[in-house]
Protein backbone atom coordinates (compact mmCIF):
# COMPACT_ATOMS: atom_id res chain seq x y z
CA UNK A 1 0.00 0.00 0.00
CA UNK A 2 1.24 3.58 -0.92
CA UNK A 3 0.63 5.56 2.12
CA UNK A 4 2.04 8.43 4.10
CA UNK A 5 2.20 6.32 7.80
CA UNK A 6 2.67 2.63 7.58
CA UNK A 7 0.34 -0.08 8.94
CA UNK A 8 1.66 -1.93 11.35
CA UNK A 9 0.02 -5.59 12.44
CA UNK A 10 0.48 -6.66 15.78
CA UNK A 11 -0.68 -10.67 15.97
CA UNK A 12 0.10 -13.56 18.34
CA UNK A 13 -2.42 -16.36 20.26
CA UNK A 14 -5.07 -14.89 22.04
CA UNK A 15 -3.64 -13.28 25.59
CA UNK A 16 -0.09 -12.78 24.64
CA UNK A 17 -0.92 -8.97 24.72
CA UNK A 18 -1.96 -7.76 21.58
CA UNK A 19 -4.52 -5.50 22.56
CA UNK A 20 -2.22 -4.36 25.55
CA UNK A 21 0.76 -3.70 23.83
CA UNK A 22 -1.27 -2.48 20.14
CA UNK A 23 -2.61 0.43 22.71
CA UNK A 24 1.34 1.33 23.93
CA UNK A 25 2.03 1.36 20.54
CA UNK A 26 -0.91 3.41 19.12
CA UNK A 27 -0.67 6.01 22.15
CA UNK A 28 3.74 6.16 21.95
CA UNK A 29 3.88 6.70 18.23
CA UNK A 30 0.78 8.66 17.28
CA UNK A 31 -0.84 5.94 15.24
CA UNK A 32 -4.85 4.66 15.12
CA UNK A 33 -4.96 1.24 17.14
CA UNK A 34 -7.74 -0.89 15.45
CA UNK A 35 -9.10 -4.45 17.19
CA UNK A 36 -10.15 -6.30 14.74
CA UNK A 37 -12.09 -8.20 17.47
CA UNK A 38 -13.69 -5.55 18.32
CA UNK A 39 -14.87 -4.39 15.12
CA UNK A 40 -16.27 -8.08 13.96
CA UNK A 41 -18.44 -8.12 17.01
CA UNK A 42 -19.71 -4.33 16.85
CA UNK A 43 -20.25 -4.88 12.96
CA UNK A 44 -21.59 -8.73 13.73
CA UNK A 45 -19.55 -9.85 11.01
CA UNK A 46 -20.61 -13.58 11.68
CA UNK A 47 -21.27 -16.84 10.29
CA UNK A 48 -22.33 -19.68 12.48
CA UNK A 49 -21.37 -19.91 16.25
CA UNK A 50 -18.84 -23.45 17.04
CA UNK A 51 -19.52 -24.54 20.61
CA UNK A 52 -16.67 -26.06 21.28
CA UNK A 53 -14.52 -22.89 21.22
CA UNK A 54 -17.19 -20.68 22.08
CA UNK A 55 -16.57 -18.86 19.06
CA UNK A 56 -18.48 -17.59 15.33
CA UNK A 57 -17.24 -18.35 12.19
CA UNK A 58 -16.18 -15.10 10.74
CA UNK A 59 -17.87 -13.49 7.74
CA UNK A 60 -13.93 -12.33 5.98
CA UNK A 61 -15.22 -10.97 2.92
CA UNK A 62 -17.32 -8.31 4.92
CA UNK A 63 -13.76 -7.93 7.48
CA UNK A 64 -11.54 -6.96 4.67
CA UNK A 65 -14.01 -4.64 2.81
CA UNK A 66 -14.65 -2.75 6.17
CA UNK A 67 -10.32 -3.18 7.03
CA UNK A 68 -9.38 -1.96 3.95
CA UNK A 69 -11.39 1.08 3.93
CA UNK A 70 -9.79 1.94 7.11
CA UNK A 71 -6.29 1.08 6.41
CA UNK A 72 -5.86 2.85 3.05
CA UNK A 73 -4.78 5.99 4.30
CA UNK A 74 -1.88 4.06 6.50
CA UNK A 75 -0.56 4.98 10.02
CA UNK A 76 -2.80 1.98 11.73
CA UNK A 77 -1.81 -0.63 14.71
CA UNK A 78 -4.21 -3.33 13.51
CA UNK A 79 -4.52 -6.15 16.66
CA UNK A 80 -5.95 -9.76 15.72
CA UNK A 81 -4.75 -13.06 16.54
CA UNK A 82 -5.35 -14.22 12.84
CA UNK A 83 -2.23 -12.98 10.55
CA UNK A 84 -3.05 -14.67 7.21
CA UNK A 85 -6.37 -13.60 6.02
CA UNK A 86 -4.90 -9.90 4.96
CA UNK A 87 -3.78 -8.93 2.13
CA UNK A 88 0.27 -8.90 2.48
CA UNK A 89 0.57 -5.01 0.96
CA UNK A 90 -1.72 -3.80 3.84
CA UNK A 91 1.48 -4.36 6.38
CA UNK A 92 4.95 -3.15 6.77
CA UNK A 93 5.29 -4.20 9.97
CA UNK A 94 4.45 -7.79 11.63
CA UNK A 95 4.85 -8.18 15.13
CA UNK A 96 4.59 -11.54 16.29
CA UNK A 97 3.99 -11.59 20.36
CA UNK A 98 5.04 -14.65 22.30
CA UNK A 99 4.08 -15.32 25.95
CA UNK A 100 5.80 -18.76 28.01
CA UNK A 101 3.39 -21.39 28.71
CA UNK A 102 2.44 -20.57 32.30
CA UNK A 103 1.56 -16.55 31.86
CA UNK A 104 -0.80 -17.24 29.16
CA UNK A 105 -2.46 -19.98 30.69
CA UNK A 106 -2.71 -17.52 33.88
CA UNK A 107 -4.42 -14.98 31.12
CA UNK A 108 -6.87 -17.36 30.05
CA UNK A 109 -8.17 -18.77 32.98
CA UNK A 110 -8.29 -14.51 34.26
CA UNK A 111 -10.37 -14.29 31.02
CA UNK A 112 -12.59 -17.44 31.99
CA UNK A 113 -12.19 -19.07 28.60
CA UNK A 114 -13.54 -22.29 28.43
CA UNK A 115 -11.01 -25.59 29.00
CA UNK A 116 -11.42 -26.45 25.39
CA UNK A 117 -10.56 -22.98 24.19
CA UNK A 118 -7.81 -22.92 26.54
CA UNK A 119 -6.23 -25.96 25.21
CA UNK A 120 -6.87 -24.89 21.49
CA UNK A 121 -4.67 -21.36 22.26
CA UNK A 122 -2.06 -23.53 24.39
CA UNK A 123 -1.35 -26.03 21.94
CA UNK A 124 -1.44 -22.72 19.15
CA UNK A 125 1.32 -20.99 21.37
CA UNK A 126 3.28 -24.28 21.95
CA UNK A 127 3.45 -24.94 18.00
CA UNK A 128 4.57 -21.64 17.77
CA UNK A 129 1.75 -21.38 14.55
CA UNK A 130 0.85 -17.67 14.45
CA UNK A 131 4.78 -17.28 14.23
CA UNK A 132 5.06 -19.77 11.28
CA UNK A 133 1.55 -18.45 9.61
CA UNK A 134 3.17 -14.86 9.86
CA UNK A 135 6.30 -16.29 8.37
CA UNK A 136 4.51 -17.88 5.23
CA UNK A 137 2.33 -14.90 4.68
CA UNK A 138 4.76 -11.73 5.10
CA UNK A 139 7.98 -11.51 3.98
CA UNK A 140 10.37 -12.62 6.42
CA UNK A 141 12.49 -9.47 7.02
CA UNK A 142 9.20 -7.54 8.30
CA UNK A 143 7.90 -10.09 10.58
CA UNK A 144 9.68 -9.69 14.29
CA UNK A 145 8.79 -11.93 17.17
CA UNK A 146 8.79 -10.30 20.42
CA UNK A 147 8.55 -11.71 24.00
CA UNK A 148 5.33 -9.88 25.61
CA UNK A 149 5.64 -11.24 29.25
CA UNK A 150 6.59 -8.60 31.36
CA UNK A 151 5.77 -5.05 31.87
CA UNK A 152 9.58 -4.50 30.82
CA UNK A 153 8.92 -6.50 27.47
CA UNK A 154 5.66 -4.41 26.89
CA UNK A 155 8.00 -1.48 27.51
CA UNK A 156 10.76 -2.73 25.11
CA UNK A 157 8.72 -3.87 22.40
CA UNK A 158 6.88 -0.31 22.30
CA UNK A 159 10.09 1.65 22.09
CA UNK A 160 11.31 -1.04 19.20
CA UNK A 161 8.02 -0.45 17.33
CA UNK A 162 8.88 3.67 18.13
CA UNK A 163 12.32 2.90 16.73
CA UNK A 164 11.07 1.27 13.57
CA UNK A 165 8.57 4.10 12.72
CA UNK A 166 11.35 6.53 13.13
CA UNK A 167 13.50 4.82 10.69
CA UNK A 168 10.33 3.89 8.52
CA UNK A 169 9.66 8.12 8.12
CA UNK A 170 13.31 8.91 7.24
CA UNK A 171 13.66 6.28 4.73
CA UNK A 172 10.01 7.12 3.41
CA UNK A 173 10.67 11.25 3.10
CA UNK A 174 8.43 12.40 0.28
P1 LIG B 1 -4.58 -10.26 23.60
O1 LIG B 1 -5.06 -8.96 22.99
O2 LIG B 1 -3.40 -10.83 22.87
O3 LIG B 1 -5.65 -11.28 23.80
P2 LIG B 1 -4.32 -8.66 26.03
O4 LIG B 1 -3.57 -7.45 25.58
O5 LIG B 1 -5.78 -8.53 26.23
O6 LIG B 1 -4.00 -9.91 25.06
O7 LIG B 1 -3.60 -9.15 27.36
C1 LIG B 1 -4.09 -10.24 28.13
C2 LIG B 1 -3.77 -10.01 29.60
O8 LIG B 1 -2.37 -10.06 29.80
C3 LIG B 1 -4.21 -8.64 30.12
O9 LIG B 1 -4.65 -8.85 31.45
C4 LIG B 1 -2.96 -7.81 30.13
C5 LIG B 1 -1.87 -8.84 30.34
N1 LIG B 1 -0.62 -8.55 29.59
C6 LIG B 1 -0.52 -8.36 28.28
N2 LIG B 1 0.74 -8.13 27.92
C7 LIG B 1 1.48 -8.20 29.04
C8 LIG B 1 2.89 -8.06 29.34
N3 LIG B 1 3.80 -7.80 28.39
N4 LIG B 1 3.26 -8.18 30.64
C9 LIG B 1 2.36 -8.44 31.60
N5 LIG B 1 1.03 -8.58 31.38
C10 LIG B 1 0.60 -8.46 30.13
Amino acid sequence: MDHFLPNILVTGTPGTGKTTTSEMIAEKCGLEHINVGEIIKSNKFYGAYIEEFDTHELDEDKLLDELEEMLKDGGKVVDFHTCEIFPERWFDLVLVLRADTSCLYDRMVERGYKKAKIDENMSCEILQVVLETARESYAPEIVIELPSNTSDDLESNTDRAEQWLKAWKQNNER
